[in-house]
C-alpha cells in the first residue's frame, strides 16, 4: 500500500474528488488541469482554463468538485472550441456547444470531435486516452434513428476524415443530460495507452447493426502506463453481457451486473496487461448514473454494501443512459 501511494505520486497527474463547490478558487493552484462540477446545467467557469460544470446534478445532496492535478507546471490554451490545458505529459481538453448553433445534432457531433482531431493533431498530444460525452435527450427517437445513434454518426464521421485511432479507440462515457448542451472532455498523450477490452461483453465497435448504423467507437478500458505507474480509466459500464440488455426493469439486478462486468475487466486486464489495482474497490473514484431518482436508494445500499471500508469515493449523478432500458451506468478511474 504504502508503495502505491509513493508510485502514484509520481505520475503526471492525479484526480482527487474535493467535498465542495466549484468555483475559481478551487483551481487557483499553479498545477491544475481542470476542475470539474456537477449541477443541473452545463456550464463554462473560467473563459481561460479547464473549469466547468458537467450538466448533471448530484443525486445525493452533496457538493463535488474532481481536481485534475498536475505534478509538474501547467499551460493553458484554446484551439476552436476547446480550452485546453497540458502539463508536457498529458493533455486535458474541454468543450460546450450549443446544438441550436448546428443545422443537427449529427453535425454537432462531428464539428466537437473535428475540432478534437484537429487539437490532437496540431498539439502532438496524438493519442486520446479517455473520453466524456455528455448532451440532452439522448434515447429520444427523430426520424429513423434515436439520439444516441445520430451522435454516433457524428462521432464516426469526423473520425473517418480526421480520426487517429490508429493505437486504439479511447475509453468513454455517453450520457444523457436533461438541458440543452452538447459537452465533451478528454485526455490524450504522445504516447498510446493500452487497450482493455471485456471478456463478458462484445466490443462497443463490434455492436451488431441493431444497435445503429455505426458502431460506437469507443473501448471498454484504457491503461496509460505513464513510465513511473499505470493509470486505469474504465468506460462508462451496464448491465449488458454479450451485446444485449439483461434485467430490464430491475435496477438493482442491472447494477450487480454491472459489477461482474467490472469485476471480469479488471481481472482480464491483471492477467493480459498487468494492473495496479485488480479490485472495483481499489478504484480512486466511481461515477454512477442514475436514471431514475426513484432507484437511487437501492442502488447506493447496495454499493454502500459492496465498497464497504474502501476509499473509493462515489459520485451519484442523474444521467441517461444510451439505451432505454438500462437505469444505471458505472464508470471508474485509478489516478
Ligand atoms: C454500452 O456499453 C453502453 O458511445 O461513447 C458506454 C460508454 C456506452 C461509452 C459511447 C456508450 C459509450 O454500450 C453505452
Amino acid at each position: 500500500m504504502r508503495n502505491a501511494l509513493n508510485q502514484s505520486s509520481l505520475l503526471p497527474f492525479s484526480v482527487t474528488t474535493l467535498a465542495e463547490k466549484n468555483s475559481a478558487h478551487v483551481a487557483d493552484g499553479l498545477n491544475v488541469l481542470a476542475a470539474i462540477g456537477f449541477a443541473s446545467k452545463a456550464r463554462v467557469l473560467d473563459e481561460c482554463r479547464p473549469v466547468f460544470n458537467v450538466g448533471l446534478p448530484l443525486l445525493t445532496g452533496d457538493e463535488y468538485t474532481e481536481l485534475w492535478s498536475s505534478l509538474t507546471p501547467v499551460t493553458y490554451g484554446k484551439h476552436a472550441s476547446i480550452t485546453w490545458s497540458e502539463n508536457g505529459t498529458v493533455l486535458f481538453g474541454h468543450l460546450l456547444l450549443e446544438e441550436a448553433d448546428f443545422p443537427d445534432l449529427r453535425v454537432a457531433s462531428e464539428t466537437a470531435y473535428r475540432h478534437v482531431f484537429e487539437l490532437l493533431q496540431v498539439s502532438g498530444y496524438s493519442c486520446l486516452l479517455r473520453m466524456w460525452n455528455y448532451f440532452p435527450a439522448i434515447t429520444m427517437q427523430q426520424g429513423e434513428l434515436n439520439r444516441y445513434q445520430t451522435f454516433c454518426l457524428g462521432r464516426q464521421d469526423a473520425l473517418d476524415v480526421h480520426g487517429n485511432f490508429a493505437y486504439a479507440p479511447p475509453a468513454a462515457t455517453a450520457i444523457g443530460t436533461q438541458q440543452a448542451g452538447l459537452q465533451l472532455y478528454f485526455i490524450a498523450a504522445k504516447q498510446a495507452g493500452m487497450q482493455l477490452e471485456n471478456p463478458r461483453q462484445t466490443s462497443a465497435f463490434l455492436y451488431p447493426r441493431q444497435y445503429g448504423p455505426v458502431s460506437p467507437a469507443f473501448s471498454r478500458a484504457t491503461v496509460k502506463d505513464w513510465g513511473q505507474g499505470k493509470h486505469v480509466y474504465i468506460s462508462g459500464t451496464t448491465s449488458i453481457v454479450g451485446h444485449e440488455t439483461l434485467h430490464i426493469g430491475d435496477p438493482s439486478a442491472q447494477l450487480e451486473e454491472t459489477l461482474r462486468n467490472l469485476e471480469a475487466l479488471l481481472g482480464h486486464g491483471d492477467a493480459t496487461l498487468g494492473l495496479p489495482i485488480r479490485v472495483v474497490r481499489s478504484l480512486t473514484q466511481l461515477k454512477v448514473y442514475v436514471h431514475d431518482q426513484a432507484s437511487l436508494p437501492v442502488i447506493q445500499s447496495h454499493l454502500e454494501n459492496y465498497l464497504a471500508g474502501s476509499c473509493t469515493a462515489v459520485l451519484y449523478l442523474q444521467g441517461d443512459v444510451c439505451r432505454a432500458e438500462l437505469m444505471v451506468e458505472v464508470e471508474g478511474i485509478y489516478a
